[in-house]
């Protein structure tokens, strides 16, 4: 496909900021095609005869960040997957793509803005890292996610903070950046990522 043919916004914010939670609210609304870099590696981790399965499953523990060889191939696969299923019902549309937990390293971003598309804009979900790791912690009574415990979450927030804030502070400085405080309820933060987004999206 061609970059012309698409839009993208990065969703960024730290592990438990949210993200998931604020994207499939907004696919709701406004119509994107949500796609999380974490649930596609989750996804090749589990497919059989993946030859990243061990690697990612290592990474995902480790709180490391998967070789974005790996993972741009993963989204470029999914968005183009998204295009061509909806290519008969509405040919010529624009699509419009929330790019969520991506990129969160420099080498990833700027990879995907040059084989890819380049993103439109970043919303970035700003949370302290108390709250997320309280949200986490709760979470993983259930979630079965093997990144949901006390050591996996340190060593998240760690990549986090060394590896993904200058991808941020990357985009910001280039005025790219919508910045959300991410603590309030989940409602809350809806809404002001509408007002955000309508004010720069129109
Ligand atoms: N919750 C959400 N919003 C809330 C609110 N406002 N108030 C109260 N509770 C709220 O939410 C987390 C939990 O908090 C949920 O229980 C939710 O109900 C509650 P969620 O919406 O899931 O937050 P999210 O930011 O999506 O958290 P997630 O855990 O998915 O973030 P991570 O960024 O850590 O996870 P991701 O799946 O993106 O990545 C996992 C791993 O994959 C990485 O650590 C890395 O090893 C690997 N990875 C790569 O290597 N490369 C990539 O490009 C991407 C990932
Ligand atoms: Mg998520």
């Amino acid at each position: 496909f061609s970059p012309d043919d698409v839009t993208v916004i990065f969703v960024l914010g730290g592990p438990g900021a949210g993200k998931g939670t604020q994207c499939s609210r907004l696919v709701r609304e406004y119509g994107f095609t949500h796609l999380s870099a974490g649930d596609l590696l989750r996804a090749e981790q589990d497919r059989p005869g993946s030859q990243f399965g061990n690697l990612i499953k290592d990474c995902i523990k480790n709180g490391e960040i998967v070789p974005m060889e790996v993972t741009v191939q993963l989204l470029e696969n999914a968005m183009t997957e998204t295009i061509r299923k909806s290519q008969g019902k509405q040919p010529g549309k624009k699509h419009k793509f929330l790019i969520d937990g991506f990129p969160r390293k420099m080498d990833q971003a700027l990879k995907f803005e040059e084989v890819v598309c380049p993103a439109k804009l970043v919303l970035f979900y700003d949370c302290p890292e108390a709250v997320m790791e309280r949200r986490l912690l709760e979470r993983g009574k259930t979630s079965g996610r093997a990144d949901d415990n006390a050591e996996s979450i340190r060593k998240r927030f760690r990549t986090f903070q060394e590896t993904s804030m200058p991808v941020v502070s990357y985009y910001e400085k280039q005025g790219r950046v919508v910045k959300i405080d991410a603590t309030p309820k989940p409602d809350d933060v809806y809404k002001e990522t509408q007002k955000r987004l309508t004010q720069v999206l129109g």
